[in-house]
């Protein structure tokens, strides 16, 4: 089944439970009222907003190690790995409103599963300040929103919340963009992976521009499929203070608008996270109404 990109699916995940600081469970709300679906639909898409979902009931369940909360963000990928893989099969475009960025162990072994049953590699896009690619034997919090990365490129530490012979995203098909922190053995372990990481450096060095178009080429030569997750503490804190982990020196305005301007030209997204932003720490929805403004032009709003 091909992705029809004019046929997109909200689907609300008001999990927070994943991060180290409550909140996020108010952004699909925020994003609502931010006004993401008249956005989408006065580009000419036609949107359907299915609500929230809710987890699945794993109670009880643990992980080894420091994990909180897993038996409720394993219950969330559950649902999750289901609602991306049904929202795909049936030719539609998910975007996930979250929720903290655990939602994306998931988001992303549904869009995993249904790339392989395509015959087709997925590729993901994490543009973010972290490379949430902790466990719960290297993670310095147990917070699971920094061990989504890890989870769904199939790392050991997760068994039992997925079946461990799922499909899986092959680390050197993971882009990160915005990194500028790390912590210690998640460094060792991204680099043991092979995961493609561009820093914030990187960005000031080469330009997102020609950073986005080396990412784009590498999806569009191996006919990939493409999941953009983004973290709203990709941004500098300046432009998007609602979120609870910000670190100074993110994207600009323009870098995170030019690269969703490039993603839409490029026709390679199939699904699409919006995560982490936490309306209690925003200032009078600032943040909510700047990811409104990206979602637009990921879906081709133009300056001219
Ligand atoms: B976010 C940290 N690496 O594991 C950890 O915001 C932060 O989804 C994770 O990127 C941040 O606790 C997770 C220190
Ligand atoms: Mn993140
Ligand atoms: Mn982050
Ligand atoms: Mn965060």
């Amino acid at each position: 089944s091909q992705i029809d990109h004019k046929n997109i699916v909200l689907l609300g995940a008001p999990v927070e439970e994943g991060a180290g600081r409550l909140g996020c469970a108010m952004g699909p709300a925020a994003l609502r009222l931010a006004g993401i679906q008249p956005a989408l639909e006065k580009l000419g898409h036609t949107v359907e907003d299915r609500g929230n979902l809710a987890p699945e009931n794993l109670s009880g369940f643990t992980l080894p190690g420091l994990a909180r909360n897993a038996a409720l963000i394993g219950g969330w990928t559950r649902t999750l790995d289901r609602a991306a893989y049904e929202t795909l099969k049936d030719g539609r475009m998910p975007i996930f409103l979250g929720g903290d960025h655990s939602l994306s162990m998931g988001t992303v072994a549904g869009a995993a599963r249904h790339a392989e049953e395509q015959g087709r590699k997925l590729f993901v896009l994490w543009m973010d300040a972290h490379a949430d690619f902790n466990t719960p034997v290297t993670s310095p919090s147990g917070n699971m929103h920094g061990m989504s990365v890890a989870f769904f490129c199939g790392v050991d530490g997760f068994s039992g919340i997925l079946p461990d012979d799922r499909p899986v995203v092959a680390p050197e098909h993971v882009f990160m963009c915005g990194i500028r922190s790390i912590d210690l053995d998640e460094r060792a372990e991204l680099t043991k992976a092979g995961v493609n990481v561009f820093d914030m450096r990187s960005i000031d060095e080469h330009g997102i521009v020609a950073l986005m178009k080396r990412i784009i080429e590498t999806v569009s030569g191996a006919d990939g499929l493409l999941h953009v997750s983004f973290d709203t503490d990709f941004l500098d804190p300046d432009i998007a203070p609602g979120t609870g982990t910000i670190v100074r020196g993110g994207g600009t305005y323009r870098e995170a608008h030019v690269a969703m301007e490039m993603l839409y030209d490029s026709g390679l997204v199939t699904s699409l996270d919006i995560v982490e932003l936490n309306p209690f720490l925003d200032d009078r929805g600032k943040s909510a109404y700047l990811l409104v403004e990206l979602v637009s032009s990921l879906f081709g709003q133009k300056i001219f």
